[in-house]
């Protein structure tokens, strides 16, 4: 018998079949798994896009490069805003933007989404930007960001946003990169009631980005930056005098495979690869899943609260809801400002029907305590999303119970910067969740586990989650680098998609996602993924979050190290040190205990709060660390060091 590429070790029995009134009206149907590939997305391209010219071919695939409704002119700021206007819906709310100082409300409608967003274009073209001149955006979370977004859009100036927080030097390589001729900022951001300077930064990269001509500035918060003559225009100043009525800035006619963004993904790698998405297949892809996957009705109020610098909130606070005319939430702050409930208080004001999320958030909701979510009327919300990272089974349970009521249908959805659109979740009127698992491929994807040598993993097996058929939204490659696209993507098993991740299949041909395939842990021979050691230490009660790695061990090849954070900011001892190594034993196995445990109040994470296990494995083996630019808070992991360290002389 040959070692599986990953062991399964966690056994999860939950389950939870759609409630019968959400099942009887929601958007996806049990038929909807009988749909022909062809015929799934030929229909949803036709009918959930405007088109100026209708595509004359569904799909082209010369691997590892497909195209998507070709032949196909449309654009997507008149499918996400124009066609609302022109069907009488410019009253309704595209967004309740809310601001950080408490009080500060705005909401957006969309006849005002097009009014914004043609002066800006028309702005944009005073500075001679036009079709295929390329644009950065660096902002925090603002309506301008999604209005900058869409005039790039409706002019066919593909646009790359970055994190507002991300470094000077993360910001020039990207507007380098793809040779930016503009860079739209703001003065700076509020964050937990300090202001970030996303000026100042951006002033500092465009000593390295000499591409950049002119560069607009929002004045958001006030305070006085300093501004370059001929070179830094004020927004307001910018736009003032430039027509906002539609005719005066037609939506331009886009060929469906003409570039719409680049975002670029760090990986653990130094070079960030500039990951391009198009046009109409993009567009497509976040709309159908966006309708289907969180069964947005009409008079919904969604709301996605990730960053729009990350792909979530291009695809699914942007793109994807827009198409559909969805009214959406808009929080410029972070959950725990000025109190732990704002989002609670959030959701309460604004009646939010749909809730979409990281399981990081959750679980520092968690680490919090539910009284925060119990100050408040959550009794609107119909559905519960999540995105990001496997999501621990009693984090899920936790969500269901506290902020759904144990009501609301959670649904896991797996996907990635790459794919652009969401891949793998249950839909809520059909499927049985099951507190871990994503469950189900969504119709018109092709998902599988394979092993090392490429063959498809039976049910409880582990292996690598692969894509086997090209989907609408997927990347057209990475920027300037087909070489890296090929060999990142397609070199492992030929023509199939490899994903990176681990996964395994259930009985039932549910995915469980095991996390990165470059942090599985190999204990004496054993592969183990991260994240069934990580959910065990997570049962236990007095545990908020976990991340573990493998260092080095002469005896066993790797031993388990873990980092664990206690709920109530509690302090870790001795005597839960081994009780959290018994529980772990109790719960997977022997096999799977930790060697040693590290107590810590808080985890190394990206800005999209992924926990960054490279940097534990450095802390772990006593190495100097890696790259630490995309690190949310970089005292985080110099604090481990230090409780690491101290543990060490200790013993
Ligand atoms: C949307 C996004 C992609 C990576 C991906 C996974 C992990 C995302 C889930 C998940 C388990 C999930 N884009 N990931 N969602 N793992 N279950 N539901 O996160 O490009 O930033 O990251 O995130 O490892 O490969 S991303």
């Amino acid at each position: 018998m040959t070692t599986p590429a990953i062991e399964t070790i966690l056994t999860e029995d939950r389950r939870y079949p759609p409630p019968e009134d959400f099942a009887a009206q929601a958007n996806a149907q049990p038929d909807i798994y009988e749909r022909s590939f062809d015929e799934f997305w030929e229909t949803e391209g036709r009918e959930r896009l405007s088109w100026f010219e209708p595509f004359t071919q569904l799909y082209e695939w010369k691997p590892p490069y497909a195209k998507w409704f070709l032949g196909g002119k449309t654009n997507v700021t008149y499918n996400c805003v124009d066609r609302h206007v022109e069907r009488g819906l410019g009253d309704k709310v595209a967004y309740h933007w809310e601001g950080e100082p408490e009080g500060e409300r705005r909401d957006v409608t969309f006849a005002e989404l097009q009014r914004e967003t043609t002066r800006l274009a028309n702005a944009l073209k005073t500075l001679g930007v036009g079709k295929g001149t390329a644009v950065g955006i660096y902002m925090g979370m603002v309506p301008e960001a999604a209005i900058a977004m869409l005039a790039c859009a409706r002019i066919g100036a593909p646009h790359t946003v970055v994190f507002g927080g991300f470094s000077a030097d993360s910001l020039s390589d990207r507007l380098h990169d793809m040779e930016c001729e503009v860079l739209i900022t703001q003065d700076e951001a509020w964050r937990r009631g300090t202001t970030v300077p996303l000026k100042r930064t951006a002033d500092e990269a465009l000593r390295e980005a000499p591409s950049v001509r002119s560069v607009v500035v929002l004045r958001r918060t006030g305070n006085d930056v300093p501004m370059t003559e001929g070179r830094d225009f004020w927004w307001h100043e910018l736009v003032e005098g430039e027509p906002d009525d539609p005719a005066s800035c037609p939506c331009e006619p886009m060929d469906s495979e003409d570039l719409l963004y680049l975002l670029y993904t760090s990986g653990t790698t130094a070079k960030p690869k500039g990951i391009a998405h198009t046009t109409a297949g993009y567009l497509c892809g976040v709309a159908t899943t966006h309708h289907y996957i969180f069964d947005v009705e009409p008079d919904s109020v969604y709301w996605c609260a990730a960053d729009i610098g990350w792909v979530t909130g291009h695809s699914y606070i942007v793109y994807g809801p827009l198409c559909n005319g969805t009214t959406g939430v808009l929080y410029e702050g972070t959950p725990d400002f000025p109190d732990k409930d704002r989002w609670w208080e959030i959701v309460e004001r604004y009646e939010v029907d749909i809730l979409y999320t990281a399981p990081t958030a959750i679980r520092a909701h968690m680490k919090w305590g539910h009284e925060h979510a119990e100050k408040h009327d959550l009794s609107s919300l119909r559905l519960l999303g999540s995105v990001g990272e496997p999501i621990n089974p009693e984090a899920w349970e936790w969500y269901r119970r506290h902020i759904g009521g144990g009501r609301t249908p959670v649904v896991d959805t797996w996907w990635q910067t790459e794919t652009g659109m969401i891949m793998i979740s249950p839909l809520p009127g059909i499927t049985t969740t099951k507190p871990g698992s994503a469950t189900k491929p969504f119709p018109g994807v092709d998902a599988a586990v394979y092993d090392e040598s490429g063959n498809e993993v039976g049910p409880g097996g582990g292996g690598y989650l692969v894509l086997r058929r090209p989907w609408p939204a997927m990347l057209r490659g990475i920027y300037k680098d087909d070489e890296r696209y090929a060999e990142t993507y397609w070199s492992k098993y030929g023509d199939v998609y490899f994903a990176g991740d681990g996964a395994r299949i259930d009985e039932d041909g549910d995915f469980w996602l095991l996390g990165r395939v470059d942090d599985v842990m190999n204990v004496s021979g054993h592969r183990i993924s991260t994240i069934e050691v990580e959910s065990a230490l997570v049962d236990h009660p007095r545990v908020a979050e976990a991340a573990v790695c493998g260092r080095n061990d002469a005896q066993t090849g790797q031993a388990i190290v873990a980092y664990v954070t206690l709920k109530g900011g509690e302090d870790g001892s001795v005597e839960m040190l081994e009780e959290l190594r018994n529980h772990v034993a109790r719960k997977i196995g022997p096999i799977a205990k930790p060697a040693n445990i590290v107590f810590t109040p808080e985890l190394p994470k990206t800005r999209s709060g992924k926990i960054m296990r490279r940097l534990l494995r450095d802390v772990a083996e006593q190495r100097t660390l890696g790259d630490t630019t995309t690190l949310a808070d970089p005292g985080v992991v110099e604090e481990i060091r230090d409780r690491a360290a101290a543990e060490a002389t200790e013993e």
